[in-house]
């Protein structure tokens, strides 16, 4: 399958001006994004992920023995036999882990920083199925990949807005449709996070959901200072020297607590531990067991190279980087970073943006000491994998 240019996924929408006009604000429908789709997956070989145990996935029906139940998975054979003949959906996460035909879907997106990017979530609904009226915190591309499924889209939402009685799903209580249209197979919807939608099957059908990364507020502040915290010793320590003579010694003055606001904003101003934080947090692998350490000696991996096999960028592994101003060079590797010399920039372009890097290109850095190490080690952390090798 060829993957659409971005002026075709977006519908002759410029990538500047869906960043300017939709992105984070407005749906974007998009009759045939992707003209050439075919379906990366049969909704048999989606079921038998769901019967995985590492594989997460959910069952919801919209009228079981409550309404919108939730089954969660893993499920068994027998689990599919039992459902009735419409209105459920089977909603499988982060299928482009497992199945290289929807990580390929992926690559289509590659006009938005890569680290924003999450993982493929793909559903199989029974005609009628539907997970109810819902928003999520998170932009989404849908992608319907087989059958049609109606879509209607609705009002602003945040965590105000009502919400159904349910332990599990959150499901709006009230859904005042703006618009609404049948999408086809290759038809692309985008979401923006917050917007009221809800899916209904036409006919049995799948979609494949394209979703990003966002962390709350409340992550990046728990997160970036306890990584922070780390560095820090006991002998760093709230202080009061210059003490007054307290009026009530059981009240906590103002300058009290101005000395710990100082603490506070010096520390967490400091820029470069920001950006190494959230490299490594963005760059957090779904599934860390999925990226093994692999033991290869120098000339065996020379030798396997000049034998013309490539080096593959392991699925599960996250890769990105960052210039610092003063020309320091960061990579961030499933969720750890190494301090670079600025020199490997093009080594760690190639690593970062190819999924795939043919013996060739791998082998013209051989010469370079510090290049060849940088391989060497995201080969023996998991983050590459030689080509050929199962694991
Ligand atoms: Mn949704």
């Amino acid at each position: 399958m060829t993957l659409p240019q971005p002026a075709t996924l977006l519908g002759g929408i410029s990538p500047e001006r869906f960043l300017r006009e939709y992105w984070q604000k407005k749906p974007l429908l998009v009759r045939q994004a992707f003209p050439e789709l075919e379906n990366p997956l049969s909704p048999d070989e989606l079921a038998g992920l769901a019967l995985e145990e590492e594989v997460e996935s959910r069952i919801v029906l919209t009228e079981g023995a409550t309404p919108w139940e939730l089954r969660r998975g893993p499920f068994g054979e027998d689990d599919f036999k039992t459902l009735p003949e419409q209105d459920w959906t089977l909603l499988v996460q982060a299928v482009d882990q497992f199945v290289p035909e929807v990580a390929e879907l992926m690559k289509a997106f590659s006009f938005l920083p890569s680290w924003r990017l999450d993982d493929v979530m793909v559903s199989y609904a029974a005609p009628g199925g539907s997970v109810g009226p819902h928003y999520d915190n998170y932009d989404v591309f849908l992608l319907q990949s087989h059958g049609r499924r109606r879509w209607k889209i609705g009002q602003h939402c945040d965590d105000q807005s009502p919400l159904l009685e349910h332990p599990d799903l959150r499901i709006l209580k009230d859904f005042v449709e703006e618009q609404e249209w049948v999408l086809e197979p290759g038809d692309v919807l985008y979401i923006p996070p917050g917007i009221a939608h809800y899916g209904i099957a036409e006919d049995e059908c799948m979609t494949c959901s394209v979703g990003f990364r966002a962390p709350s507020h409340g992550e990046i502040l728990l997160h970036f200072t306890d990584y922070l915290s780390q560095s820090l010793t006991d002998q760093s320590r709230y202080g009061d020297n210059g003490l007054q003579l307290p009026a009530d010694p059981a009240a906590i003055d103002d300058e009290t607590v101005e000395r710990l606001q100082r603490i506070i904003l010096e520390r967490v101003q400091d820029k470069a531990a920001l950006a190494t934080w959230f490299g490594r947090h963005m760059t957090e692998p779904r599934y860390p067991e999925l990226i093994q350490p692999l033991d290869i000696s120098s000339d065996i991996l020379t030798d396997d190279l000049e034998s013309g096999y490539g080096l593959v960028r392991n699925p599960s592994a996250r890769l990105a980087y960052r210039r610092e101003a003063d020309e320091q060079l960061v990579l961030f590797a499933s969720g750890e970073h190494c301090v670079l010399p600025p020199s490997l920039l093009p080594l760690v372009q190639l690593v970062c943006n190819n999924d795939y890097l043919d013996s060739d290109t791998i082998l013209a850095w051989r010469s370079n000491a510090e290049g060849w190490t940088l391989i060497e080690q995201l080969l023996a952390k998991g983050d590459l994998l030689l080509e050929g090798d199962d694991e």
